[in-house]
């Protein structure tokens, strides 16, 4: 078996494009096209699909990430029978871009085309000089496509850019985005139509009025807009999930159904698509909304909303729109707070010695400009307690089913920004040193607090640290950072009074909390990592045994 780097393909055009949707996890087995992201440029939503078939090892962007050209998607074991020689090279841009299409295709060179259905426009729509025949653009190199979505109706007034259809060729999935406003008064085509370039898809009336009537698809061609081509889902998935709810590289639906869906904040692995192949069309993300709205107290998962107060009445207030980072940081919160049954555990470590170790280590560290804060020694403690208790340096598997314990320890710090909170991952802790580990703390938390983390340095955690010791507070309750399964709430330091071989003495207290995922670890396993953890963090000493 051998390894193989994915990285971003050309994106047609467009450069820097924001994650959107993630389709896979560690560990899925995924086939040649099937989708791996989606992501959206200022232009267009598409697919990114694979060009191999393997066991998915690392992913190293997330969602909400902006990434170009180039960068690294992920890490693939490829699959028996893949071609060997293609395996020890990284994909280049280039070698995937066969597999993607592209993205923009420019028609203002094509031939002038007229096609057997221009013939059908009809006689209300050739008298009216601002009724304009809407055609199918260049195709990005497909011959003919699937009509397997119309997204408009007769009468629907459309903006620019609103999907007119959504269209299937053996690559991919396309939408074609209307090339102005208007009012859509004939529609050419049906579900299942083959069309090919130049052919006539609907008449809009209210655009611009330059065309001659007599000659629309001519006039109209050249004005057409561009397809947006994405790689569609591939039906058949790796997917072996018996869970009700679909992995999302199950689900099928075109760009415009899953741009609604992310306005509409609905779960496209919770909606039955009623197309062919249980495609997902925009309607039937209606009768879902629907149906959630009306039968609310029926819906698993549904939660009583918090109602809108007006304040003025209360006093002065300020609006001020929360950051990107803000609102992802708020949206994974959430989403781990209502999916995972949390428990918090609460401990103090005895760091008295660590302090004095660390107070000796003073003039090495001016001497080396490096200083080190408790952060580092915690963090090694930490990654020594996840290589004992494999259970908390491990994932729930989607469907819920399994556990995948990880032969890593990659431990993610959460670094308060002002622009929010962000998770730089450390990688390989446990093979690192405290000289290492300090330089590495400092340089990651500069990169969050500049804005300069790279997607792969905010990926592949196994488990998080959130260190308020420097802040203040006796001890809080840290939101599990999903998948990982557990969470170490670090508070500030304080002399207590400890016995001590029968002795009263003034010891350095380190209050911890672990918050844990109830569904992977129960409250002795928490124990037992506890109790493995103070011992460490009490002697720096064993950390090298
Ligand atoms: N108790 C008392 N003092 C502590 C301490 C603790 N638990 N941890 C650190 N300190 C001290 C350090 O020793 C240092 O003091 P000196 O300068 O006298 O040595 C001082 O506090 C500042 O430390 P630091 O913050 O610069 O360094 P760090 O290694 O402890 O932490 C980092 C680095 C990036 C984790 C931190 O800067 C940070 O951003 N913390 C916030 C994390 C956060 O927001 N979590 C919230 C998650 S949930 O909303």
């Amino acid at each position: 078996m051998s390894k193989q780097i994915v990285k971003v393909p050309d994106l047609g055009g467009a450069s820097d494009v924001e994650v959107i949707e993630v389709c896979v996890y560690n560990g899925d087995v995924v086939t040649v096209e099937q989708s791996l992201l989606v992501v959206e440029s200022d232009k267009a939503s598409m697919d990114i699909p694979s060009p191999f078939s393997g066991t998915i090892i690392s992913i190293a962007v997330s969602e909400g990430a902006s990434i170009a050209e180039g960068d690294v998607i992920l890490e693939l074991e490829l699959a028996d029978g893949t071609a060997e020689d293609s395996a020890s090279s990284e994909l280049s841009s280039t070698e995937a871009e066969s597999s993607l299409p592209e993205l923009v295709t420019d028609v203002s060179s094509d031939k002038n085309s007229s096609s057997s259905s221009n013939a059908n426009i009809s006689a209300e729509g050739s008298v009216q000089t601002t009724t304009e025949p809407v055609m199918m653009p260049d195709l990005g190199g497909a011959d003919q496509v699937e009509v397997i979505e119309i997204s408009v109706a007769v009468g629907d007034e459309v903006a620019e850019g609103d999907s007119l259809l959504v269209m299937e060729s053996d690559k991919a999935s396309m939408d074609l985005p209307s090339p102005r406003a208007g009012i859509v008064k004939v529609l050419h085509v049906k579900e299942g139509d083959m069309l090919a370039q130049g052919d006539l898809v609907l008449d809009l009336e209210g655009g611009a009025s330059e065309v001659q009537p007599s000659k629309p698809a001519t006039k109209v061609n050249s004005e057409a807009e561009p397809a947006k081509t994405v790689v569609s889902d591939p039906l058949e998935s790796s997917s072996t999930s018996s869970a009700d709810r679909r992995r999302k590289t199950d689900i099928y639906a075109g760009p415009a159904v899953r741009k609604l869906a992310r306005e509409l904040g609905v779960d496209l692995s919770r909606v039955k698509g009623s197309g062919p192949r249980e495609r997902i069309a925009k309607e039937d993300l209606y009768s879902f909304v629907k149906k959630a709205v009306s039968e609310p107290s029926t819906m698993a998962g549904a939660i009583p909303k918090v109602p809108e107060i007006d304040f003025s009445p209360f006093g002065e207030t300020e609006v001020q729109p929360m950051t990107r980072l803000h609102k992802i940081t708020a949206a994974n919160m959430h989403r781990s707070w209502l999916n995972v049954p949390h428990v918090t555990q609460f401990d103090e470590a005895d760091i008295t010695e660590l302090e004095v170790f660390r107070a000796s280590l003073k003039p090495e560290m001016e001497q080396r400009g490096i200083k080190i804060s408790p952060l580092p020694f915690i963090l090694k403690s930490v990654a020594t307690a996840l290589r004992a208790h494999k259970g908390f340096n491990s994932s729930l598997a989607f469907d819920g089913e399994s556990i995948i314990y990880k032969k890593y320890v990659h431990i993610g710090m959460a670094v308060d920004t002002p622009e929010g909170l962000m998770v730089p991952v450390i990688r390989d802790v446990d093979k690192k040193g405290i000289w290492e580990l300090s330089e590495e703390i400092v340089e990651l938390a500069n990169k969050a607090k500049n804005r300069k983390l790279k997607p792969a340095e905010m990926s592949g955690g196994c488990f998080t640290i959130s260190s308020l010791g420097a802040i203040g507070g006796t001890g809080f309750t840290p939101i599990i950072n999903s998948p990982e399964v557990a969470i170490l709430g670090v508070s500030k330091l304080a002399i207590k009074p400890v016995y001590v071989n029968g002795n009263l003495e003034p010891r350095k207290m380190l209050p911890l909390s672990l918050s844990y995922d109830h569904r992977v670890v129960n409250g002795g396993d928490a124990g037992r990592f506890f109790t493995f953890l103070s011992s460490m963090l009490s002697d720096v000493r064993r950390l090298a045994l």
